[in-house]
């Protein structure tokens, strides 16, 4: 019996357009989980994986036209063209009841309406939020209970008049001539249409939990960001609070379940989340974090038991697999994962060998898992109060340029390294791979308003509490590489010795240097006990080049000079003081130069 009224009428009036055969509440429950499985297996929309080895595993081809974010096809719907800002697509409202909202008509005839109703953020918390998804299809249906607190919880939550960010979602034809997702920041709405790709069609995730949750955190003085969250537990049994935003396939998920090469010392990492954080003021003044999901939706190609064993033994039972390879003996198989097998099927469903020119899964192919299934879950997870952060760490995929670790000198200065965050796309989008594009935050397809007014929005949450409460913010950087295109950084458990690094400044134990674009550590402050890396290594890694900084600044005014006026006016002065330092840094050179 669904007792909010203003949830049932919006339900009649989608199902008046949309004309599906059915309508189907989803209460989350594990019987209702299973009927919508053994349907897709019927279907063909799910195939059993090997039950033995993977149990409660299985594994969806989708379309190969729909296979990853299309950002070109994602709007932010705004009355005015300047509120959505220069790095988004706009379409007014208007435009958008004219051209997408037809697109919904009769979508669903010959489909049953899902309508799921989920809770992002753990149960009891201040800072959770309800949405409600309406979808034509049963695969979103069964991602959302795995990636949201889904079903009952949510209509508890939500009681008799509560608010709710409404997201209605069909598949449509599928083709992408016909393909739009649209935000409606003000109304706090999503269209989505065209897709079954995860970060298209679970609105839950990128569409609510950054999009829309961005202007809702502009609008009532919260952060809602593309970051993971990780405790990291010293010897002692202390527990620092890390967040670190990356773009989309550059190792966050591997960084939140780390596995520290120096465990045998003592150290451990708690995994809180892997893509989201929501981060308020609390009342000790101090910044707390929850992460909104309560799932996984990972990158397969890559992980491995070197790379990342949490995610393997997370992975290893009830979990869907998007565009992954099939072994002969139905087991799910990507590159990097092992040795390939000698047959497969790949992510298309064709013969597949380690011959085939081809590779066996998409390279973004994905895992939809349950975070509780995760050997590092912090015991956090579901606190409804968050965790308490001590750093941000802001972080891109650079193959030149940006040193290993650099510490901000403050809050304003740490805002500029989060701005100018510049990095290699990846395969999470569609669109070229291996182009160097500004990422402000790692949020370029995420923020949902202008994002002049999301780095003043980030100023302003810096004057809201004593600098000494606010994190400290660190960029990093583990994809420098030598002349040859070799990593010069170990990485994934390695990781942890920069880590340790940034604890120990927030603890004000680290040693650190100034150099023109703020502090790295000293020759020794990086513990490198047990690790081959020659001081050459390290000192390239750690090396910042004034010339090279300099050209830096050129595309960084390029990119800040498309805000216009809403810019804020600290960030042009970040960015004149760091033109000085590296001016200066540059002169002594330049005269003992003939
Ligand atoms: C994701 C992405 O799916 O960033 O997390 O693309
Ligand atoms: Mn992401």
């Amino acid at each position: 019996m669904i007792r909010h009224a203003g949830l049932k009428s919006w339900v009649d009036e989608v199902a008046a357009t949309t004309q599906p055969d059915q309508i189907e509440w989803c209460d989350g429950s594990e019987a209702e989980y299973r009927r919508l499985i053994d349907g897709m297996l019927k279907t063909g929309t799910l195939i059993e994986l090997n039950q033995e080895t993977h149990p409660g595993c299985y594994l969806h081809r989708s379309h190969p036209s729909d296979v990853a974010r299309t950002e070109h096809l994602t709007f932010i719907c705004t009355e005015s063209r300047e509120d959505a800002g220069p790095t988004n697509n706009w379409m007014s409202p208007a435009e958008a009841r004219q051209r997408v909202w037809p697109l919904f008509q009769g979508a669903m005839r010959g489909r049953t309406m899902y309508v799921v109703p989920y809770l992002m953020g753990p149960v009891g918390s201040p800072m959770s939020k309800v949405g409600v998804e309406i979808t034509d299809s049963p695969y979103v249906v069964v991602n959302m209970r795995t990636m949201t607190r889904m079903g009952q919880v949510a209509l508890e939550h939500l009681g008799s008049d509560g608010f709710f960010v409404k997201g209605l979602h069909s598949i449509g034809d599928l083709s992408p001539e016909r393909r739009f997702i649209c935000h409606f920041p003000k109304e706090r709405e999503i269209w989505s249409v065209g897709s079954g790709y995860g970060g298209n069609a679970l609105l839950g995730k990128k569409c609510f939990a950054l999009r829309i949750a961005s202007a809702m955190g502009r609008d009532e003085g919260w952060l809602a960001e593309h970051m993971l969250l990780m405790g990291v537990e010293d010897p002692r049994g202390e527990i620092t609070y890390l967040a670190a935003a990356f773009p989309s396939a550059c190792g966050k998920t591997n960084l939140a379940m780390m596995v520290p090469s120096l465990q045998d010392r003592g150290y451990r990492v708690h995994t809180v989340g892997d893509d989201i954080a929501w981060m308020r003021l609390g009342e000790d003044g101090r910044f707390w974090a929850i992460n909104p999901e309560s799932g996984f939706f990972g990158v397969a190609p890559g992980t491995s038991e070197k790379t990342n064993p949490n995610a393997l033994a997370t992975i290893r039972r009830n979990t869907i697999f998007t565009n992954v390879a099939m072994s002969r003996d139905r087991q799910p198989w990507w590159e990097g994962l092992s040795e390939p097998p000698a047959e497969a099927l790949d992510w298309q469903g064709r013969p597949w060998t380690p011959a085939s020119p081809t590779k066996a899964a998409h390279p973004n192919s994905r895992f939809t898992a349950p975070a509780v299934q995760c050997p590092s879950i912090s015991k956090e997870f579901d606190s409804p109060r968050g965790v308490p952060i001590s750093a941000i760490l802001f972080g891109g995929r650079r193959a030149r340029l940006a040193p290993l670790v650099v510490e901000a000198r403050g809050w304003q200065h740490g805002v500029f390294l989060g701005a100018t965050m510049a990095s290699e796309t990846t395969a999470a989008a569609t669109g070229e791979v291996g182009v160097v594009r500004n990422d402000p935050m790692a949020m370029l397809p995420f923020c949902g308003y202008h994002m002049g007014d999301y780095f003043a929005h980030w100023l302003d949450m810096g004057r809201r509490t004593a600098p000494e409460k606010l994190p400290r913010i660190f960029q990093v950087n583990w994809f420098r590489t030598d002349e040859q295109g070799r990593f010069l950084w170990p990485g994934f458990g390695e990781n942890i010795r920069v880590l340790l690094w940034i604890i120990d400044r927030v603890r004000g134990r680290g040693e650190a240097v100034e150099s023109p674009i703020g502090l790295l550590p000293t020759r020794n402050a990086i513990d490198l006990r047990g690790l081959d890396l020659p001081p050459s290594v390290m000192d390239k890694l750690l090396h910042v080049e004034p010339a090279d900084w300099l050209e830096e600044t050129e595309r960084q005014r390029a990119f800040f000079q498309r805000f216009g006026d809403r810019m804020p006016k600290a960030l042009w002065q970040e960015h004149a003081a760091l033109r000085e330092r590296l001016l200066a840094a540059l002169r002594p050179a330049q005269s003992a130069a003939p």
